[in-house]
């Protein structure tokens, strides 16, 4: 099994604790890729409103639009309300990223964000992580944070971050919970400035690596 190479580091935290912002810092030192779920979901969305232009437009026939795409509409319907895309989907993106990228190091950003996306990842990959890094932020940091982006991000509006934090608490800290009963999880005080809480993760990682 291919698999059993793989390495595979969960980034956890709430929306606006840094997950993103580290992650890039520890591509550059550490060698993993790194695979945002929201970011796969929002460019499977762009490709989605891409055929769609072109179909208008007469450019592409109905034939050359693929289903899968067409079903992800929904689902970027259900993510503006802060709600969790169904595994399958999702896991489907990671799987298709991690076998383009040619690595066997992955930062997986941003999952699994519900028990049901824990389970399925385990069981349809057959990998588990070699630790979780929990990015540890108060909702008010987290808050400020999100409204100062500034990215454009559709849902990165206050209605959105309210019910993302809500999400956030009731499915997604049992994950963080199930795998601290395991041992696996590295907590980083996360509401530190940015290369504070980069020193911290860079710890974690010089200790585990091989
Ligand atoms: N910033 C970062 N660190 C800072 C620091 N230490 N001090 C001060 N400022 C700091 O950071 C956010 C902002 O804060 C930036 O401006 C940054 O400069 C600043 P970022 O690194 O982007 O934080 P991150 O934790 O990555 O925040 P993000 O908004 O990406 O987290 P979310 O978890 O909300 O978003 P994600 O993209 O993962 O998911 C979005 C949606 O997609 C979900 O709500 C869900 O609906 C859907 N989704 C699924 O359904 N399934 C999935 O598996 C994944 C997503
Ligand atoms: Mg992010």
């Amino acid at each position: 099994d291919t698999n059993k190479k793989v390495k595979v580091v969960f980034v956890l935290g709430g929306p606006g604790s840094g997950k993103g912002t580290q992650c890039a810092n520890i591509v550059q030192h550490f060698g993993y890729t790194h695979l945002s779920a929201g970011d796969l979901l929002r460019a499977e969305r762009d490709s989605v409103l891409i055929y769609a232009s072109l179909l208008v437009s007469d450019e592409v026939s109905l034939e050359d639009l693929n289903v899968n795409s067409v079903v992800t509409i929904i689902f970027q319907m259900v993510r503006l309300q802060g709600k969790i895309v169904p595994s399958e989907v999702t896991i489907k993106l990671l799987q298709r990223a991690m076998e383009e990228s040619g690595n066997d190091k992955f930062l997986i950003d941003g999952f699994p964000r519900n028990e049901e996306n824990r389970a399925a990842f385990e069981s349809v990959t057959g990998i588990e992580p070699e630790f979780v890094l929990f990015f540890d932020c108060s909702e008010e940091e987290m808050e400020k944070r999100l409204l100062n982006r500034n990215q454009g991000r559709d849902s990165d509006n206050i209605e959105t971050i309210r019910k993302r934090f809500n999400v956030y608490m009731e499915s997604s800290l049992p994950v963080i919970e199930y795998y601290n009963s395991k041992g696996k999880v590295r907590k980083i005080d996360a509401a530190k400035p940015i290369e504070e809480v980069f020193e911290a993760v860079k710890e974690v990682f010089t200790s585990t690596s091989d």
